[in-house]
């Protein structure tokens, strides 16, 4: 069966800073009501490439006290300083995440060579298995499947959070590599991805609708193509309805009348105004209180 892993989202408060009680109740959200599997922290979900070293080393803590061990956890601990990189990945290791993750460098034109020095430098001094982490629309990096392969060649590396709607390639890499664990990234391409045999899916939609990509995930591997496209199709209503009001603030907000204390993003995002405000209520009596 596919495993379910919400992209973590954190609270802020007011004024940007980690809201520690409401970051427990996201985690604890995940696991009591979304029936995660696992819980993928420090990614673009939890607004992680804004925070300094000391903030998602806290953030690692928090999640992983919450946890106690209930669900899996990864770690994405990539950055354009590899430096601080490495030093995130030594820190979640002793702290016990069992799997770490890297979104490839990005901002500079790194070559090829030195992406995967990035890569193998970040795990020369820990034991923990690696997930690639692959978003060519907001880093501009692609790795070909060539690529992926030269990066297997460590074998520490294990897998790849596919977040593209390139299905070529995922094909590809999937057929190539049927040892290796695909995580699909982008939520509103489930299907096809799952269609295309991934292992599971990392996703910030997750946050308030883990269970509907579950039921896409069984319908598929029970054969039943018909159930898995209405699935997906009232997922991707409410994923057009969250990408066009807002994606993080408006699912903060959903969770915040869902019960959980999920406040705000940090800037330079913004705080969601009244317009937002109303349409998350329409959003929220649309799909969650029928
Ligand atoms: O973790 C997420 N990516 C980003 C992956 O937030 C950048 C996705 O879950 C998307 O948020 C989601 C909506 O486009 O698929």
């Amino acid at each position: 069966m596919g495993k379910i892993y919400s992209a973590l989202l954190v609270a802020y408060d007011e004024n940007g800073e980690i809201y520690e009680k409401g970051l427990r109740e996201i985690v604890r959200y995940n696991i009591d009501q979304n029936k995660v599997d696992g819980i993928y922290v420090g990614g673009s979900t939890g607004e992680n490439f804004m925070l300094d070293t000391s903030e998602k080393k806290r953030i690692f803590e928090i999640a992983y006290d919450e946890t106690k061990g209930a669900v899996d956890l990864i770690a994405q601990v990539g950055s354009v300083n590899l430096k601080e990189a490495k030093e995130l990945a030594k820190f979640v290791t002793e702290l016990g995440y069992k799997t770490i993750s890297a979104v490839t460098p990005f901002y500079y034109k790194f070559d090829f060579e030195e992406i995967k020095s990035y890569y193998n430098s970040i795990l020369e001094n820990v034991d923990t298995e690696m997930i690639l982490y692959s978003i060519p629309a907001l880093t501009g990096v692609s790795i070909s499947e060539d690529q992926f392969a030269e990066l297997f060649e460590n074998p520490k590396i294990v897998g790849i959070k596919f977040t593209a709607g390139d299905f070529y390639l995922l094909e590809r890499v999937r057929n190539r590599f049927p040892d290796k664990i695909i995580y699909s990234g982008f939520d509103e391409m489930l299907l096809p991805a799952v269609s295309l045999g991934v292992d599971g899916a990392i996703g910030s939609t997750f946050n308030v609708n883990a269970l509907k990509a579950r039921a896409t995930f069984e319908a598929v591997e029970k054969g039943d193509l018909v159930e898995a496209r209405k699935l997906q199709s009232e997922s991707n209503d409410l994923i057009t309805d969250l990408l066009s009001n807002g994606l993080y603030n408006t699912i903060k907000l959903l969770l915040a009348e869902l019960g959980v204390d999920a406040q705000y993003c940090r800037e330079p995002m913004k705080k969601p105004n009244d317009e937002q405000r109303a349409r998350t209520k329409e959003i929220y009596k649309k799909y969650f209180n029928q």
